[in-house]
């Protein structure tokens, strides 16, 4: 047999989307492996571990002709492999240990993820960067600051999870299929998270309306603690499935242009009467990133939790500039 017609390479080829996935540890696999699986993009899986994201990637290569999806995964330890990517997934760092906080972890991620930054902007100086690793809310500064890129191009990964927990959480309550509850929760992404019952609804009818307020407090609860609950049971590690799934969801609206509300870390320009600090918000996410912040207006209650996620925001920001690594 022979082939004839045009070679890969020639510009009449469409390109495919090319996604960087840093840190082959759980959730960046698994985000990986959904993201091939909705055929979002060829996927660059990229770690220090020298052989580990070569075999992750392979192995899920191998898995694409039983599960039909036709998306190229490789893997490197190479910034070179990564160059022209459209998105760039941050997972590397290292993961929360039980009773670790979030905090903890910071000074040891801060400077992984600065490294991760410097380097995939010398390769794909146009890319969206996606953040995932904790403590999210420094690092998504970390990133901001390293790349010198605009707001809508540094994204962090928290709020989707937060309100897939919420989601979760409020669906078992009522019995209801998931398809039909929506949650959302702002604020930084740590035990100062802001759950919103009065924006969170079934078949569009408002929480408040459906529970009692001593149980739409435990949802809430449970919500911000949904990250510690599985650490807890996990004991080696902390969640991935969910995650995984969460930062995929925010680059299917990205690579798709498909202008979805979601709640995202993005740094603030005044709205929520914030400057300068990221906080989660309900953003627009299309080609361009993040293309709008959508402003609640939030009621006195809320307004105070916010202040107090935003100051928990402010003293991890002070953290990073102590480091004095840029
Ligand atoms: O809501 C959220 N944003 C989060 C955040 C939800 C879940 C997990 N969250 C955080 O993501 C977690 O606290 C960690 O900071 C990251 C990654 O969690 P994961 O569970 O995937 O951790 P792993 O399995 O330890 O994987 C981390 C990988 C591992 O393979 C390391 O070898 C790699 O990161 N790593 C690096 N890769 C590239 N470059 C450098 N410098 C590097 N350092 C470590």
């Amino acid at each position: 047999m022979r082939w004839s017609g045009v070679t890969p390479g020639d510009s009449r080829f469409f390109q495919r989307k090319k996604v960087t996935v840093v840190g082959s540890g759980h959730v960046g696999a698994t985000a990986a492996f959904l993201a091939a699986q909705r055929e979002l993009a060829d996927i660059v899986l990229l770690d220090v571990v020298e052989g580990v994201p070569q075999g992750k990637a392979l192995d899920m290569y191998e898995a694409s002709p039983i599960l039909g999806y036709d998306a190229h995964v490789t893997g490197t330890q190479d910034y070179a492999d990564t160059a022209g990517s459209d998105l760039v997934i941050i997972t590397a760092g290292i993961a929360r240990k039980p009773g670790m906080s979030r905090d903890d972890l910071l000074s040891t991620n801060v400077k992984i993820v600065a490294e991760v930054t410097r380097n995939i902007v010398a390769h794909s100086p146009d890319c969206i960067l996606l953040l995932v690793t904790n403590p999210l809310d420094a690092m998504v500064y970390t990133a901001k600051q390293v790349s010198g890129f605009p707001r809508s191009r540094v994204i962090g990964m928290a709020g989707v999870l937060d309100s897939a927990r919420m989601r979760s959480f409020i669906a078992e309550e009522l019995d209801v299929s998931i398809e039909d509850v929506s949650a959302f929760v702002l604020g930084g992404h740590g035990d100062t998270m802001v759950p919103l019952p009065r924006y969170s609804t079934v078949a569009g009818v408002p929480l408040p309306e459906l529970l009692p307020a001593d149980r739409i407090e435990a949802i809430s609860q449970r919500t911000a603690q949904g990250g510690a609950e599985i650490v807890q049971l996990l004991k080696t590690g902390s969640a991935f499935y969910a995650p995984g799934a969460a930062v995929v969801e925010m680059a299917e609206a990205i690579l798709k242009d498909k202008n979805r509300i979601l709640p995202c870390a993005v740094c603030l320009d005044g709205e929520y009467g914030v400057d300068g600090y990221f906080m989660g918000v309900p953003c627009k996410l299309g080609g361009g990133g993040m293309e709008g912040v959508i402003e609640l207006d939030l009621t006195a209650d809320e307004q105070v939790a916010m202040g107090r996620s935003l100051e928990a925001v402010k003293t991890l920001v002070t953290e990073v500039d102590a480091l004095g690594l840029f």
